[in-house]
């Protein structure tokens, strides 16, 4: 893609998850002088093993961007990852630019990552030699801005989702009446915890057909990141924004009106339920939050949708995503060290493999593999309680889930795994660790009726690991959880054991984490 030298005008670098036309980095660019930047990079696309699918979509999705801004008239400089000359870092690729194209002024959007903040911010002092200024704006992308975070974090000593997410409903009278929430209460989330009935029909999820761009892309992963986790096979995300829209449009029109029912539900050889499947979008900056929020409201709005639908899915974007976002920057760096449960344990191998009999664990990471995806359930409540409940090392973790799926970037992926699952940040996020025994899994899926363990069994050989790992990781963990209100039930219950029951918890538990320990099969 060719570019014309400039010396007057400004270099504008857009990330890989900055591929919006509303964005800061580009709001006032000047089409004659200034040049866009953009770039495959190696340090970005393997600081960890991405996910091969998540590399090919985002690949994929900054070559569409980078092409329709030329076919609207923007100078755009775009290295690929293959180009000879490409200087493999964001930062060298900046340098390059500049000492090619003299440039000494660089715009640049507020990036996603503590680790690519720190590094934007080394630029200015770095390029003296260019007379540089580095200018990185504010991500205005977001319903919230860092500092209203910070405005109404301060001071407070736990930071619930749930007042946040209060407090942007009424900055954007979202799903308001006359100052009220609508229907009398702010949140519906107890109508959304439905199973699947048997029989129910799960629409497909909108697939694209690769093009010629995403075609090329898929064969460059597939040769130069061989080794990365996940299969690339059956590559069918939207990777424009009009993709983008129609995935959507797909979900408002099919899946919106049982998203609040189903939402907490998981079945067999179903990965996509009645989710939405826009997080990728939404991240990379191909959709907007607003945009969703409004299209849906409207939803209800004009065709009467299901209020426990539509709040429930509001919910997610306006409360969740924004307040895990201002949590990661309000927190941060000292969140990403946190281990208040102390967990120590080795990830297991099969958390790469997908190879363990738990049919639960067996079904979420091999969907994970084929899709770089799994929905909220399967991360929190399979996934997740698994590693809180096995003590998995949160570092470890963290790298798992910023690899594994296609919509992780750490601003998002860190709350959820120290503060959301692993209980890592002590009860900063979470009023208690989300930990659970078999009968969980069992009531919102039907994995059980599938697995080699039996659910209904407690204890020994055939019993389902969750029932044991359960109870041992509440007495494991009783110094630093027994206070906890939310646990006085469960630790009533523990108390009531009787010595032989508690002894059984502890043998099995061992037995499995020795098992854990010599990498058999589990
Ligand atoms: P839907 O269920 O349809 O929800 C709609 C949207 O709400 C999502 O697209 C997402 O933008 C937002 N949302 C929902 N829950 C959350 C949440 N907890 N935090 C932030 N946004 C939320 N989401 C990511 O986007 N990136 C991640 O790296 C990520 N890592 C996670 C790790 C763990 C351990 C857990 C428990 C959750 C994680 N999530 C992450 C949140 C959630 O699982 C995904 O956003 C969701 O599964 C994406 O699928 P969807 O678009 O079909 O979501
Ligand atoms: C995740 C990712 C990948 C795989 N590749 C690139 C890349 O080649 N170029 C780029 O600009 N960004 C990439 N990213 C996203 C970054 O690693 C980083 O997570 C975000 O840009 C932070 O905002
Ligand atoms: Fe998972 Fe236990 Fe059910 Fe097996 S029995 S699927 S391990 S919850």
């Amino acid at each position: 893609m060719p570019e014309s030298s400039t010396q007057t005008g400004k270099l504008r670098l857009v990330l890989a998850d900055q591929l919006s036309r509303p964005l800061a980095s580009l709001s006032d660019i000047d089409k004659q002088n200034d040049l866009i930047l953009m770039a495959e990079v190696r340090t970005e696309a393997s600081y960890v093993k991405h996910h091969k699918k998540k590399i090919a979509f985002l690949f994929s999705a900054m070559r569409h961007f980078a092409k329709e801004l030329q076919n609207d008239g923007y100078r755009v400089r775009y290295v690929s990852y293959d180009d000879p000359d490409n200087a493999g870092s964001l930062k060298a690729e900046v340098e390059r630019a500049m000492s090619e194209l003299s440039f000494s002024h660089v715009v640049v959007t507020f990036p996603g990552e503590w680790r690519v903040l720190e590094d934007m911010q080394s630029w200015q002092a770095a390029f003296v030699a260019y007379n540089a200024t580095v200018e990185i704006r504010e991500d205005d992308r977001f319903i919230a801005s860092l500092d209203e975070f910070r405005h109404w974090a301060d001071g407070k000593k736990q930071l619930r989702m749930e007042y946040f997410y209060r407090e942007l409903r009424k900055k954007t009278s979202v799903l308001l009446q006359d100052g009220e929430p609508e229907g009398g209460r702010w949140n519906y989330d107890a109508q959304n915890r439905k199973s699947l009935p048997k029989g129910t029909k799960v629409p497909n999820p909108t697939m694209f057909e690769p093009d010629d761009i995403t075609t090329q892309v898929l064969e460059l992963v597939g040769t130069e990141f061989e080794d990365h986790f996940g299969e690339l096979s059956n590559f069918h995300y939207a990777v424009t924004r009009e993709q983008a829209l129609q995935v959507l449009k797909g979900f408002i029109q099919e899946r919106l009106v049982l998203f609040g029912d189903y939402q907490d539900a998981m079945q067999q050889d179903e990965p996509w339920m009645f989710h939405s499947h826009i997080s990728f979008y939404l991240n990379a900056g191909l959709l907007t939050a607003h945009e969703v929020i409004t299209q849906v409201e409207h939803a209800y709005r004009e065709y009467n949708f299901p209020l426990n639908a539509v709040e429930g899915f509001i919910r997610q974007v306006l409360g969740w995503r924004e307040y895990v976002r201002g949590l990661y920057w309000h927190e941060m760096p000292k969140y990403v060290d946190q281990n208040f449960l102390n967990a120590q344990r080795h990830l297991p191998d099969f958390f790469w493999t997908g190879d363990t009999q738990m049919n639960c664990l067996s079904q979420c990471i091999n969907e994970t593999k084929q899709n770089a995806y799994a929905h909220h359930i399967q991360r929190l409540m399979v996934i997740g309680n698994f590693l809180l409940l096995t003590g998995i090392e949160p570092k470890q973790v963290q790298e798992w889930f910023l690899l594994v799926y296609g919509d992780a970037y750490e601003w998002v992926e860190l709350p959820n795994v120290n503060g959301m699952i692993l209980f890592a940040d002590g009860g900063v996020m979470a009023s208690k660790p989300y930990a659970a025994s078999g009968a969980y899994i069992n009531k919102m899926s039907n994995y059980c009726q599938s697995c080699a363990y039996k659910v209904k069994d407690k204890n020994g050989e055939s019993a389902c690991p969750f029932n044991y790992l359960y109870w041992d990781f509440l007495a494991r963990n009783q110094d630093k959880l027994r206070g906890n209100q939310r646990l006085s039930m469960p630790y009533r219950t523990l108390e009531k054991m009787d010595d032989a029951k508690r002894q059984l918890i502890a043998s099995d538990a061992e037995s499995f984490f020795h098992k854990l320990e010599r990498n058999e099969k589990v």
